[in-house]
């Protein structure tokens, strides 16, 4: 079949809506947020939530999420929002391109009058989402002003998975993490992560992360390039209670495996440089 793509709508917010000959996909222009992923024949490999906000403005739970150009709490404004702006920003339909059964949007946001109240620099960001046998997505942010700026980065997955009980993440041995849950800087250990209970973890890391789904008969690849950051969470029930966009048991159905640039691993742009960080979800065929 021949790969395609249209604007339309999903629950009143923008969509670009992706056919491509393995896989179909959607993309809010709202945020350059990728909603859904599915390969032919496969349930969705992202997780939305059943109680998310669809609402111009409104952080809508699941999907990918990018948080630019801080991750967290901003560091000194209480105020501003959490993760930065890019994910209730209104993103421009950049253009889209079919090849060899796979389909590549663009997106783009630049700084304006409003990005500058929060983040005093000029800068123009640009994400390519590439729909195919697997899902990449391709996050460049180029320095237009006259003066270095740092900022930090993440594509905030939503994986979708069978129980998160069952599930293990491999990948991380040995890897360094802020552990946001006790508060301490933590060294993981040798065996695959597990997730019972609240997990918030910052990892230092570069390589290759595998979600195991063994109920879904599944091992999905998380490669990236540009990022030194690897975060996994999980709210567990307690949590999941003060969120007021997601189901008491929502908790069970997703892990977030996120790719980025935080903290120490943060950016700093010289006028004129850009930087990309980029992330492939594959099935791992062993
Ligand atoms: O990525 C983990 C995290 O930073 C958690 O601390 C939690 O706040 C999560 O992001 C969700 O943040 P959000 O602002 O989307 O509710």
């Amino acid at each position: 079949m021949d790969a395609r793509w249209k604007l339309g709508l999903r629950n009143g917010l923008e969509v670009v809506e992706v056919e491509a000959a393995a896989s179909t996909a959607a993309i809010a222009l709202q945020g350059a947020q990728v909603l859904s992923f599915a390969p032919r024949g496969q349930a969705d490999w992202l997780w939305v939530s059943e109680r998310a906000r669809w609402a111009p403005g409104a952080a809508l739970r699941g999907g990918i999420p990018i948080c630019f150009p801080w991750f967290g709490p901003h560091a000194s404004e209480p105020t501003f929002p959490a993760h930065g702006f890019a994910r209730t920003s209104g993103w421009r339909f950049a253009g889209a391109r079919e090849e060899s059964g796979r389909v590549s949007v663009d997106l783009a946001l630049a700084s304006d009058e409003r990005t500058s109240k929060l983040f005093p620099h000029a800068f123009e960001a640009r994400l390519t989402v590439t729909v195919g046998e697997d899902l990449a997505l391709a996050f460049e942010t180029t320095n237009t002003g006259p003066s270095a700026f740092s900022f930090e980065v993440a594509l905030h997955t939503y994986l979708a998975v069978a129980d998160v009980a069952d599930i293990q993440i491999e990948g991380l041995a040995g890897r360094p993490y802020a552990d946001k849950v006790s508060g301490e800087q933590r060294q993981e250990g040798a065996a695959p992560i597990r997730i019972a209970g609240e997990v918030d973890r910052v990892y230092d890391n570069e390589g290759l992360v595998v979600l195991v789904d063994a109920a879904r008969g599944r091992r999905l690849r998380i490669e990236s390039t540009g990022a030194g950051s690897t975060v996994v969470w999980n709210p567990a029930p307690a949590k999941t209670a003060t969120l007021s966009d997601m189901a008491p048991d929502g908790f069970r159905r997703f892990v977030c495996i996120e790719t980025g640039a935080i903290g120490q691993r943060r950016v700093t742009l010289a006028p004129g440089a850009r930087h990309q960080v980029t992330a492939r979800y594959a099935a791992d065929r062993g």
